[in-house]
């Protein structure tokens, strides 16, 4: 396979302007070399990593002088930046740490693939990318708790959609099959609900201990992505149940499950123990996070009567912004009166009064994750050997053409903070699994977050990301082949 010399306009998110020169392509010579001011020192290693694996020369990181010019300056917007590539040298440009790295994934889908393919071609295509998000909030969600995916296995997934701009990795921490996250004062939550065999249908097991998550967390932040855990209450809490039997209403014992129903458990609104315990956990979760959003679920929560359903989130909601946190919920909890930064996640696939419209109007943000566009479990085609299909069947241009600011009537452009991709974990054993499932749709709702979406264009997608099929081969990546690329 022969690496051909990319254009300057192939990259994903679809930068906003992109003005090549062909006349003025830039050589990676064995002298290329990276230079940054000390305070994005960090980013410019991370690109010279890039590099050496892309071309095996031995890319230096100075202060000052490189071919490559990392600059801290302009551009002060969060996240926007700019890049010119002449014959001479490569400058990127941006006034903030999150920009420049958005910057240096947009240059790493200009590389050639691999060290092999580099050989024959050791080019970046000329010209000028100036660029910068539509949405601050552009997220991927991974369930750890249908199944336990290891530390390494996220810190996988977090390289993955860092490449595509996303920003945030929401981390579904517990359901009713386990408990993954370790939390001060209440060890059997993980010692029972993290044991071997309670992930769906027996496989797997594990939890975060506090170090792994903090660690992770910062494995996170030096890709500019921020964790958002998530403790999904008053439903989907039976793990949490069997480890402490007074978590129940009766006080009695609940066995382990390890089927994939939902909406059976419910925490007590009525018993003070329900509410020390989430206290409890809202305060240590917040402790360790030190991003700006704590998810307190809310989702399905069918068998918790709807009275009661507010009476626990009128309690609780307040709870995360006690300590310093902006609560986000599934869009179930907009049901009761938010408390003002409150975000509503939306997911629903029909259209329903559930109060999303009337929070955004009342001035609250919004995610959209609707299932039938942006839910990554979702099977391609009645074929895919992973995945559910309650929500349909999501094939890769199912999933990119549609667009968040008309999808819920009174939730507009304005009204939203941004789009999620969510992958629940049912079916889902491995990192081989993540990535057919992910990829290529993270993609279509990467770009969906980031580029405008007067320039977004579903035939130009389909063959911007035919370039990848190369690409992940090399990389042995699992992705998905979908026959609606004719992939390179
Ligand atoms: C619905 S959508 C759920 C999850 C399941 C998922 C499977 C939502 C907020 N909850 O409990 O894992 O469907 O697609």
């Amino acid at each position: 396979m022969r690496a051909t010399l990319r254009r300057l306009g192939d990259v994903i998110p679809l930068p906003v302007s992109v003005r090549p020169d062909p006349a003025a392509n830039f050589h990676l010579s064995p002298t290329v070399s990276v230079s940054a001011a000390p305070e994005a020192a960090d980013i410019a290693e991370q690109l010279a990593q890039l590099l050496r694996r892309a071309t095996g020369h031995p890319v230096p990181v100075t202060r000052d002088g490189g071919s490559i010019r990392i600059l801290l300056e302009g551009y002060d917007k969060n996240e926007a930046y700019r890049i010119d590539i002449t014959a001479e040298s490569v400058t990127l440009r941006a006034g903030t740490g999150s920009g420049l790295f958005a910057a240096v994934q947009t240059l790493r889908q200009l590389l050639p693939a691999e060290a092999a393919e580099a050989a024959e071609i050791e080019v970046v295509p000329g010209g000028t990318i100036e660029d910068e998000p539509r949405f601050a909030y552009r997220g991927a969600m991974l369930d750890l708790a249908r199944h336990f995916f290891t530390p390494a296995e996220i810190r996988s997934y977090i390289d993955t959609i860092a490449q595509f701009k996303i920003n945030h990795l929401h981390l579904h921490l517990t359901d009713d099959q386990g408990w993954r996250l370790e939390i001060p004062g209440w060890p059997r939550l993980t010692e029972i609900g993290g044991a071997e065999g309670t992930g769906v249908d027996g496989a797997g097991g594990g939890f975060l201990t506090r170090p792994e998550y903090a660690d992770l967390v910062a494995y996170a932040e030096r890709r500019f992505v921020t964790i958002v855990p998530e403790i999904d209450l008053p439903g989907h809490v039976n793990a949490a149940q069997v480890a402490y039997p007074e978590l129940t209403c009766d006080g009695e014992p609940v066995g382990p499950r390890t089927d994939a129903e939902v909406g059976y458990s419910s925490l007590c609104a009525n018993r003070e123990e329900t509410y020390a315990f989430v206290e409890d956990v809202i305060r240590e979760v917040a402790a360790l996070t030190p991003g700006p959003f704590l998810h307190i679920g809310g989702d399905e929560a069918f068998s918790t009567p709807p009275e009661d359903y507010r009476t626990f989130l009128t309690r609780v909601l307040p709870m995360v912004g006690k300590y310093g946190k902006r609560v986000v919920g599934w869009h179930e909890m907009a049901a009761v009166d938010l408390p003002p930064t409150a975000v509503p996640q939306y997911w629903r696939v029909e259209p329903a009064d559930d109060g999303v419209a009337r929070a955004a109007r009342t001035g609250h943000q919004v995610i959209m994750s609707p299932a039938d566009r942006s839910y990554l479990d979702m099977k391609y085609d009645k074929d895919s050997p992973l995945g559910l299909d309650w929500a349909g069947v999501v094939g890769v241009e199912r999933s990119y053409d549609w667009d968040p600011a008309v999808r819920l009537p009174g939730v507009g452009e304005e009204s939203l903070l941004g789009v999620e991709a969510p992958l629940w974990s049912e079916t889902l054993r491995s990192v081989a699994d993540i990535e057919f499932m992910a990829l290529p749709r993270l993609l279509a709702i990467a770009e969906i977050g980031w580029t405008p979406r007067a320039a977004r264009d579903w035939s130009s997608f389909r063959a911007r990301l035919a370039g990848f099929g190369p690409r992940w081969t090399a990389e042995g990546v699992n992705f998905h082949r979908s026959p609606e690329i004719d992939w390179e």
